[in-house]
């Protein structure tokens, strides 16, 4: 059994009747919106942020209704998937380059509900890259400040062009060697002049559904 199936559809049961809730991206919320499809189209009645061009799509074919960020009083959840989750709940986000709209609409929500496959269990951040998302605009000279924090780094490429964001930005992949203060990593790349966010999601899960090895549900 596909376990990113398991976990994105468990993440389901939290949604209740008349919620705002933030839709992530990824191949575990997937399953999550997919879920949520069948029970809009069953009456459920809720309303979608989408964290991204790709997951604004998935929802609309699915007919589940969707507002802007500025549009609503409130968002009542968000769920979302993750590259990496430690054993304080902290995240890597960003693989699939929405990252900057992810934290917007987490840090929004009342509750954040990260859906995560086992393999997505660490106890220490760093071994994914850290996704970094820069502005085209010196996005060479952005890359060597960062460099000079002790990470390699690699210019995020599609068919060998910049790969581009939703929000017309670049992601430059940092490795690492291990991030043990997510925190002051989290603040000091986004000190760094041109810089608009990165995959560090710091304290901002309130709870992660994950499985066991006998793929029995886990609540952290
Ligand atoms: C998004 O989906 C991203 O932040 C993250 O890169 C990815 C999670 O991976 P998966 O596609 O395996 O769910 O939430």
């Amino acid at each position: 059994m596909n376990e990113k199936k398991i976990v994105g559809e468990l993440a389901a049961d939290f949604i209740e009747d008349g919620m705002v809730v933030g839709l992530g991206t990824g191949s575990t919320v997937y399953f999550t919106i997919m879920k949520l499809g069948a029970l809009v189209e069953a009456g459920l009645s809720i309303q979608g942020i989408p964290t991204s061009v790709q997951t604004a799509e998935l929802a609309k074919k699915l007919h589940i209704p969707l507002a802007n960020m500025d549009e609503v009083k409130k968002i009542d959840i968000a769920i979302d998937g993750a590259d990496e989750v430690d054993s304080h709940l902290n995240l890597i986000k960003g693989g699939g380059g929405a990252l900057v709209r992810e934290k917007i609409v987490a840090k929004a929500a009342e509750k954040f509900i990260v859906v995560a496959d086992p393999s997505k269990m660490v106890k220490t951040l760093g071994a994914f890259p850290l996704p970094v998302e820069v502005v085209p605009f010196g996005a060479m000279q952005t890359e060597n400040y960062i460099r000079e924090l002790q990470g390699e780094t690699k210019l995020r490429l599609t068919n060998g062009k910049p790969f581009q964001t939703d929000n017309g930005n670049f992601i430059i992949d940092c490795s690492f060697p291990s991030i043990t203060k997510p925190q002051e990593l989290e603040c000091i790349l986004n000190n760094i002049p041109g810089v608009v966010d990165n995959g560090l999601f710091v304290g901002m899960a309130d709870r992660v559904i994950t499985i066991d090895t006998g793929h029995k549900p886990v609540l952290l």
